[in-house]
């Protein structure tokens, strides 16, 4: 083969692994769950329920070993997504279903319930202002809104049946179960993130889910 001949199959070679690489990069940054709507056909003044549950892994899609929160839509079923539609200046009943295991906090601060309604929340039916992750299963996740100041510890499950494969049903799997009340401000997007470094082999545990949509944070989207 002559010279150029190769040169160009070297050429063709090369610029087939850029593509790829580019592609492959676009196509994970491009990645977004979908938007699950509880404001619409929302009546003035009344609350809207909020159900989520955290999974110690999604068991599905691209990263089935990865942490994540998934969210109960209207239609009753559970969805992977970390962006929810909730309408402005209304009460929001939250009830998170807790499938994972926990640890000790590195941060106690984020042990503390805070911005909730009566800045507590209920832990299987218990009034809580904190959980002390030094003692028992530990916290497994948060949920937290910086930007409303809140902040609720979500105890880790005991014991070592651990729901691996979401969605998680809670008549099949143990759980802790966290219910509290917010209320959103106006118009706007709301960061929420959890603040315990749970993705596990990723650098401090804080890469990964921790810092993908669709996992362990995501927005709030308030509308009118
Ligand atoms: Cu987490």
């Amino acid at each position: 083969m002559s010279r150029a001949g190769k040169l160009g199959i070297v050429f063709s070679l090369f610029a087939l692994a850029v593509g790829l690489v580019v592609f492959t990069a676009m196509s994970f940054l491009r990645t977004e769950p979908p938007t699950v709507d509880l404001a619409a056909g929302h009546q003035p003044g009344q609350p809207v329920h909020l159900t989520v549950e955290t999974v110690g892994s999604v068991g599905y899609g691209v990263h089935p070993q990865w942490v994540s929160y998934l969210v109960k839509a209207p239609n009753g079923q559970w969805v992977q997504s970390t962006l929810w539609n909730l309408p402005a200046h209304t009460k929001i009943d939250v009830t998170i279903y807790q499938y994972d295991s926990g640890s000790p906090l590195r941060n106690q601060q984020v042990g503390q319930v805070y911005g909730t309604d009566g800045g507590t929340a209920t832990l299987n039916g218990k009034t809580i202002r904190l959980v002390n992750s030094n003692a028992g299963s530990g916290v497994g996740h948060t949920f937290s809104v910086p930007s409303l100041g809140i902040n609720v510890p979500l105890a880790g499950v005991s014991g070592n049946k651990i729901c691996s494969a979401a969605p998680c049903l809670p008549n099949q799997w143990p759980h802790n179960e966290v219910k509290f009340s917010f209320t959103t401000p106006g118009v706007g997007q709301y960061r929420w993130q959890c603040f315990v470094p749970c993705g596990l082999s990723y650098l401090y545990g804080n890469g990964g889910p921790m810092q993908t949509i669709g996992y362990m944070g995501g927005f709030l989207k308030v509308v009118d």
